[in-house]
């Protein structure tokens, strides 16, 4: 029987596939114009002319300009501008913009290509023609506060990145929205923006090679992945304002893509040794007795304890730079942490963004002085709801702002009359203002009616959308970002509407600006909210860093940060924020230590282990102690509302602790080499297995294991309760962690079982060295002092490889005082060698050599210059 064709479906035929399944908006828009191409070697640059008004959300710009750089061999740079350079862009400040080595457009890996009319490009691989990405099937639509491009991609393809979230690592490609708007997210919700944004992805076609796209632009935007009804998939980004400033990185190699990654967005910051040991927080300690409990508590368990931190509950009406005068006054601070470090045992502190507007309290009235803070576009001072009440916000761009917070952090935490913290730790820096809706400071706050100790109602799903209905229209005015005409400074185009643009990305706490900074609300420099929100976490977490530089000149700082941005990395550490404690959440863990550091060029990074909310329970305690263990930033954490959970609360989550901080610690030089790998080269501290196998299309989704360094397979029990593990084992040599027994991969999975509450699964590739302390130690302090051993995993072919860095572990500048040692194994003879600058006791017990041929070579052998033996 013959079925007569709908027209509809005829035309859809007769049509180019995408055009039929263009978002209602773009139908209408017909994209700009190429003219005056100007090319070089290494550059091309146009004028770039609206072809028809669109308006999709916003008025069109006229006017464009499209600059490409061929930056290096393997880094192609595409801006597309507005002409007049009014449209916000990212200030040098935070992060400075990479320089171009004027590479050779012949000898680029990557081939920029594109249309004059309309204009569209597309960037291939040279070596392949492969193309990686083409705006050929769309227009672009460039507008005030709607940008629009997008990609055509592969048939499913293999996409990872676009943090923060908690979705599955290899990402969706089915109608699937990554929103990027950096905001408080209480048990860090999937399908949802978190705390911090990075605009960049991993596209990994196997052997063929991966590569990198990275959208320097802060503003919030939606990106979606998604297939067309026709089946061709596409990524599609949507901004609400910025210029598109691209850099494509050519891999080929996964690793590859995070080392050209990190050279365009900042190096990691290099972590103090000690930062590397166990840290114990929570929140609601209620008094110092109960903090020094807690530390005797750990002790008497014989659990290594490094770092001890201190919660908002220190705080005076929980006020930054004050202690509570009875509960944990200033005298017994002092005390605490002098006990701490002659201990070997570190402390740090929590910091808030908002500052009480309280009289007589002096950080705020040195603020005001400093014009530290900031401003509602009629100038007056823009104020908001946290912890203390009623606050204002330091404006991170304000000239005085950098003095007043160092001036701050200098006093209160001055060694001599103050607390000698070791670190920083700020929190809320999203930044998160308990004024849920654009209403509540417009009704007077009774003083006395504010609790500032009662923690806000959490809600596990989404906060409730702010309609426009809520925004009073006699205050609409105050809305509009009030700029001089025509600066073209790239501060932000005047004239926007800055709080309720027409395009309304998925923000899970509603509107632009719920539960935030209000987005009209101006900084110094003359951006807006609007364009800088997503940097303000990032922003303090550098002024912080700065400061500590600033009372302690020549060490490493240490700043934990939970908002972040694109480059934050180089600057903090970073948690994962609120999460459970549940299975699900010790999961999740995995997925963001994957993301955090072999994509975002952030590996200092961990879950609050155990969990933050609700109720961690011993089992998956235990387990989750040893899975934090192979993360690079290891604390456990939990919310004031939480039963307590340190370690040494369970007899079984104490075992599990003592065997993974001993592993930890033993393997602590391992570690800290590879941070030292990664602040030199971005090399990742943690990987999934793809990035080493890379044309193994079993490991693309795998996400409950990863590579500590690249010579340790971690793969955790994960299903809840179980005691048997399913881990995939590629076709490569391997070896037992705790057995030294040889495991072939084979390419399947395998499932292990009999697993107890305290093992974990741990194998070295075959090919790896790595080196070891013979034996773990109470804190780091002495565990430098222990002596090594050195493990040597032959490979396939028998030989092996590996490095160990070692330095003073806390000065920034340890030039000449380093020592970076490559030991080689080629099947007969070991070698050490490279440089010996530092200066150290510290011998090299012995050499173990794994597998058939194993043996032990006894040494010792110092580590003043290089060994070696052959057997
Ligand atoms: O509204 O300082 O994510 O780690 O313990 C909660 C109290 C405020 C949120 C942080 C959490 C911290 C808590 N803070």
């Amino acid at each position: 029987m013959m079925i007569m064709a709908p027209t509809w479906l005829l035309l859809g035929l007769l049509a180019p596939a995408a055009l039929a399944q263009l978002p209602d908006f773009a139908s209408k828009c017909r994209g700009y114009r190429a003219s005056n191409v100007l090319r070089g070697d290494s550059y091309l640059i146009a004028d770039l002319n609206l072809i028809a008004n669109c308006s999709a959300y916003s008025p069109d710009l006229a006017n464009l300009r499209l600059v490409v750089e061929y930056q290096t061999d393997t880094r192609l740079h595409v801006l597309i501008e507005d002409a007049e350079h009014q449209v916000y862009q990212v200030q040098e400040q935070v992060l400075p913009r990479p320089r171009s080595a004027n590479a050779s457009s012949e000898r680029s890996a990557l081939r920029f290509g594109f249309t004059e009319d309309p204009f569209t490009f597309n960037v291939t691989r040279a070596s392949t023609g492969e193309v990686l990405f083409d705006t050929s099937d769309t227009p672009l639509v460039f507008e005030s506060q709607f940008v629009w491009l997008r990609t055509s991609l592969p048939q499913n393809p293999n996409l990872y990145g676009l943090g923060e979230h908690t979705d599955d690592f290899r990402l969706p490609t089915d109608a699937y929205t990554r929103t990027l708007w950096n905001a408080e997210s209480p048990f860090i919700p999937n399908r949802n923006n978190l705390y911090g944004s990075h605009p960049i992805y991993f596209d990994h076609r196997g052997d063929s090679g991966t590569h990198a796209v990275f959208l320097l632009n802060a503003n919030g935007m939606d990106i979606n992945i998604g297939r067309t009804d026709t089946g061709s998939q596409y990524l599609d980004y949507y901004t609400i304002g910025g210029v598109l400033d691209f850099y494509f990185l050519a891999g080929p190699q996964p690793a590859d893509v995070s080392k050209q990654y990190a050279e365009v967005v900042g190096l990691p910051a290099m972590m103090p040794y000690w930062t590397l040991g166990f840290h114990q927080c929570k929140y609601g300690w209620p008094n110092v007795d109960h903090v020094e409990q807690v530390i005797a508590n750990y002790s008497a368990a014989g659990i290594p304890l490094e770092t001890v931190w201190g919660d908002i509950d220190y705080m005076e009406g929980r006020r930054d730079f004050t202690t509570d005068p009875s509960r944990f006054p200033m005298a017994r601070m002092r005390a605490l942490v002098d006990s701490l470090h002659a201990n070997n045992q570190h402390y740090i502190q929590i910091l808030d963004p908002g500052i009480s507007n309280m009289a007589n309290y002096g950080t705020y009235s040195r603020g005001i002085e400093s014009a530290a803070f900031l401003r509602n576009p009629d100038g007056s001072w823009y104020r908001g709801l946290q912890w203390p009440g009623e606050v204002v916000w330091p404006d991170w761009f304000a000239p005085g702002t950098q003095d007043w917070w160092t001036n701050e952090i200098r006093s209160f935490y001055d060694p001599t009359t103050g607390i000698d913290v070791d670190g920083l730790w700020v929190d809320m820096n999203e930044a998160s203002n308990m004024c849920g809706d654009t209403t509540c400071l417009s009704v007077a706050i009774n003083p006395a009616e504010w609790q500032p100790r009662k923690p806000p109602a959490r809600r596990q799903t989404q906060t409730e959308a702010i309609s426009s209905r809520s925004i009073p229209n006699t205050r609409r005015s105050l809305f509009v970002q009030r700029q001089a005409e025509g600066s073209a400074d790239k501060k932000g185009l005047p004239g926007r509407d800055l709080f309720q643009p027409a395009y309304p990305i998925a923000n899970h706490r509603g509107a632009l600006s719920g539960f935030t900074l209000w987005t009209n609300v101006t900084n110094a420099d003359g951006t807006a909210q609007y364009d800088t929100h997503n940097l303000y976490g990032t922003m303090m977490a550098t002024t912080t860093r700065n400061a500590l530089l600033s009372r302690n000149p020549g060490k490493r700082p240490f700043v934990l940060t939970r908002s972040t941005f694109a480059g934050s990395g180089a600057k903090a550490a970073h948690w994962f924020g609120d999460n459970a404690s549940t299975w699900e959440h010790y999961r999740t863990a995995i997925r963001q230590l994957l993301a955090f550091a072999a994509l975002h060029a952030m590996p200092m990074v961990g879950s609050d282990v155990c969990g933050f909310n609700q109720v961690a329970q011993e089992h998956m305690c235990a387990r989750w102690a040893l899975l934090g263990a192979f993360q690079p930033f290891y604390r456990n954490h939990a919310d004031i509302s939480a039963p307590d959970q340190e370690f040494y609360r369970w007899p079984l989550v104490t075992e599990a602790a003592k065997k993974a901080i001993d592993v930890r610690y033993r393997l602590l030089d391992y570690m800290y080499t590879a941070m030292w790998r990664a602040s030199e080269d971005g090399s990742p501290v943690a990987s999934p297995l793809w990035f080493w196998y890379r044309g193994d299309a079993n490991t693309f989704g795998l996400q409950t294991q990863w590579f500590l360094g690249q010579a340790l397979l971690i793969s955790p029990v994960v299903e809840d309760e179980a005691q048997s593990v399913s881990m995939y084992l590629p076709r490569d040599v391997f070896y037992d962690f705790w057995t030294g027994e040889r495991v072939d991969g084979n390419g399947e999975t395998r499932t292990v079982d009999g697993l107890g509450w305290t093992d974990i699964p741990v194998h070295i590739r075959g090919g790896s060295i790595v080196p070891l302390r013979v034996r773990s130690a109470n804190n780091t302090a002495e565990l430098r002092r222990q002596n090594f051993e050195i493990l040597v995993a032959p490979g396939s072919d028998g030989t092996a490889k590996g490095e160990l860095y070692l330095d003073d572990g806390e000065s920034l500048d340890v030039t000449g005082r380093q020592s970076v040692i490559s030991f080689a194994w080629d099947g007969k003879a070991f070698e050490a060698a490279g440089t010996f600058g530092f200066d150290t006791d510290v011998v090299v017990e012995r050499v173990v050599v794994l597998g058939e041929n194993g043996q032990t070579k006894q040494g010792p052998w110092g580590l003043r210059e290089g060994f070696g033996f052959s057997s």
